[in-house]
């Protein structure tokens, strides 16, 4: 296992040198299938199915060499006055950082609302869909209703601004999920998608797109880490990552979207996540081209 993830650095340092071999990239894709595992993780297999975790959490991934910035005014006719400044990090899946879209004000309301009703974090159990405590989880948190407070309603119209996406049609706009890590606090490497065998994926669709906004600088630790990706993102205040959990051609479960969020070593981490569900989106996608009925999208921490 171990000479498999040293061979595996050895490529991606000579890729670097020789960009587009395609004998180089080839035996990196299959080293990646033999080393990565993309089904469910029991307790203690968290090495194993994700061997770059821990290395990503110490801020050791080299940066890619493709970075790209730009200025995005296409998601929305807003943007066309102010557009965002973005900067892609991965092209597929897509998930790229947005910098400067939540303002002080809003950071301090959504603390000021979360702090007195913020409970422990919990994951969803796959067969019974009740929510359990489970220690791969370790956050307090609260999910506000679209329609609860001025700066959800806010929230909302920037994400639908940032996606492009509309946001489920219940009441006004999703409701969004605020959450502390104090020191130590994590959430294991996991998919945020529910797979099509799910209750709420008749009525919704499943979580196409995921949007973390950082609300505080965490003062050591607390990266967000796309572990088969080898991209990490360290905590920034008004910023956002945007992620596409699932495959668009497909619609499935993208099995390079795994994440998730470090131990915090030093001062504590405020995030707000929101997830875009696939049902809405039927006028801004076409249907998915291929299905893959192997698909084992539902994946959690049950196990843990
Ligand atoms: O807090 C983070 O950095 C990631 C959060 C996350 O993975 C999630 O809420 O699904």
């Amino acid at each position: 296992m171990n000479k498999k993830v040293s061979a595996l650095k050895v490529l991606r340092e000579a890729l670097t040198w020789a960009s587009h071999d395609v004998v180089i990239e080839r035996q990196i894709s299959q080293l990646k299938g033999d080393l990565y595992q993309f089904g469910q993780p029991k307790k203690d297999q968290y090495e194993e199915f994700y061997p770059d975790h821990k290395e990503g959490c110490r801020g050791l991934f080299e940066d890619t060499n493709d970075l790209s910035c730009h200025y995005d005014f296409t998601t929305h006719p807003f943007l066309r006055l102010a557009p965002f400044k973005v900067e892609v990090l991965n092209e597929d899946p897509f998930v790229a950082k947005y910098y400067d879209v939540i303002y002080d004000r809003e950071i301090s309301e959504l603390k000021n609302i979360t702090i007195p009703v913020m409970t422990r974090s919990s994951t969803v159990n796959r067969e019974s869909y009740e929510m359990k405590k489970n220690p791969g989880r370790t956050s307090k948190g609260h999910f506000h209703p679209g329609d609860s407070s001025w700066v959800v309603k806010s929230i909302n119209q920037r994400i639908s601004q940032i996606t492009g996406f509309g946001l489920r049609t219940k009441k006004s706009g999703d409701s969004i999920l605020v959450l502390n890590y104090g020191l130590g606090g994590q959430y294991l490497p996991h998919y945020d998608t529910f797979g099509a065998n799910s209750t709420i994926y008749i009525s919704e669709g499943d979580r196409l797109a995921t949007l973390i906004f950082y609300l505080n600088d965490v003062e050591q630790g607390g990266l967000t880490v796309f572990p088969h990706l080898r991209i990490s993102h360290t905590p920034q205040k008004g910023t956002a990552l945007l992620f596409y959990n699932l495959n668009l051609k497909t619609l499935q479960k993208d099995k390079y979207s795994a994440h998730s969020a470090c131990p915090v070593l030093m001062g504590s981490k405020w995030v707000s996540a929101t997830w875009i569900y696939s049902a809405d989106q039927m006028f801004h996608l076409p249907c998915a081209l291929q299905y893959d009925n192997d698909d084992d999208s539902f994946e959690d921490l049950e196990d843990y």
